[in-house]
């Protein structure tokens, strides 16, 4: 299969997060996409080819018009307010008993107005490395529905965290939502969203909640004690004419293959039940054992075993890369995803 990639995701580094309380590098760094392209070239799972470059308007159909506009100025903002320091964050956020219907004009508020954590930060590269992002899904998109029985976008910064209006947990723009949107609008009637990061892809869920039109499956920890803790629960199952169209799988920490890959089982025959023209894959592999913030305990060789299960639904797969911090393995579990799925 062929693996779309942009250079242009090396310019959003030197971020920082919260860790216990101290502002530590961030783990959703560089060496991540750069490990994962390595592994693809040596396993030669196929072309490594460059997005084309898209206009904002796919991103639009999925994420609010004045969030998309407010990314690119994030930086510009953030230098001509005289800051110097390493990266832009917020730290203030209008949750309840605070207003969030009057848009502030400080770039300070305007981080927390459009985000739900501290976990998404900007340094003068990362507008460019949003961009690409989401043009390396759109793009990957393109292919699978030429014809392609599947492709890797491999995205970064990774996107499922991301909702109509806020970013958050390393993401922007949700760049798997925005596919599904743009198969829509370009002949497929049904879309499935399987989601298999380590985290509840709270984005995703939050932008199709009330659609029957995109389906959404997650797999992911209990939010109960594992971010990003405020949805991902089972009862949350769809509103209105999306009901019984969201679905959710939280599992306990130290989760293993057994007790996960039976909820993938049950998501598949949920994905085929429903009949898809094409499913996209929000492949995150920070299920991994050694994963340095999670808890699940998948192996590397677990990896092309969801590939395997994941070929066996039928329909085209546009593979989307989310997170995964493992580094120096992150690569071979990816792409184990890959290769798992283009053996049988
Ligand atoms: C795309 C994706 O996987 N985003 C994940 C965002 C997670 N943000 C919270 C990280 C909490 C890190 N806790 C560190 C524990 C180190 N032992
Ligand atoms: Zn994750």
């Amino acid at each position: 299969m062929k693996t779309v990639f942009s250079p242009l995701h090396a310019g959003h580094a030197g971020t920082l997060e919260l860790v216990a309380g101290e502002l530590a590098p961030g783990f959703e760094k560089p060496s991540r996409a750069q490990f994962i392209k390595a592994r693809v070239e040596s396993e030669k799972l196929g072309p490594v080819i460059s997005p084309q470059d898209h206009d904002l308007s796919a991103a639009k159909k999925v994420h609010a018009c004045d969030y998309i506009d407010f990314l690119p100025t994030v930086w510009p903002q953030w230098e001509a307010a005289g800051h110097t320091g390493p990266a832009a964050l917020p730290y203030v956020w209008p949750t309840r008993g605070l207003r969030a219907d009057v848009r502030p004009r400080a770039i300070e508020a305007l981080l927390g107005f459009y985000s739900f954590d501290g976990g998404a930060p900007f340094v003068k590269g990362t507008w460019k490395a949003i961009k690409s992002s989401c043009d390396v899904a759109l793009t990957a998109a393109g292919l699978v529905s030429a014809g392609e029985r599947a492709a890797f976008a491999l995205c970064r910064p990774p996107g499922h965290h991301a909702g109509s209006a806020f970013m958050g947990g390393y993401c922007y723009i949700n760049n798997a939502a925005v596919a599904a949107q743009w198969f829509r609008d370009n002949g497929a009637a049904r879309v499935s969203i399987l989601d298999i990061d380590y985290h509840h892809g709270n984005g995703t869920q939050e932008i199709f909640y009330s659609r029957a039109d995109v389906q959404v499956l997650n797999l992911h920890a209990d939010p109960m004690s594992e971010y990003p803790f405020f949805l991902g629960h089972a009862d949350e199952q769809g509103d209105g004419t999306g009901e019984g169209f969201n679905h959710n799988y939280p599992m306990p920490a130290g989760t293993a293959w057994d007790e996960w890959s039976a909820a993938l089982d049950d998501a598949c025959a949920r994905v085929a039940a429903y009949g898809p023209d094409v499913v996209v894959v929000s492949l995150g592999v920070d299920t991994f054992e050694k994963d340095p913030i999670s808890r699940f305990r998948l192996k590397s060789s677990d990896y092309p075993l969801i590939g395997e299960r994941i070929a066996r639904l039928g329909p085209p797969v546009l593979f989307v890369m989310e997170g995964g911090y493992a580094v120096e393995e992150i690569g071979i579990n990816a792409v184990g995803v890959l290769t798992g799925f283009e053996d049988r």
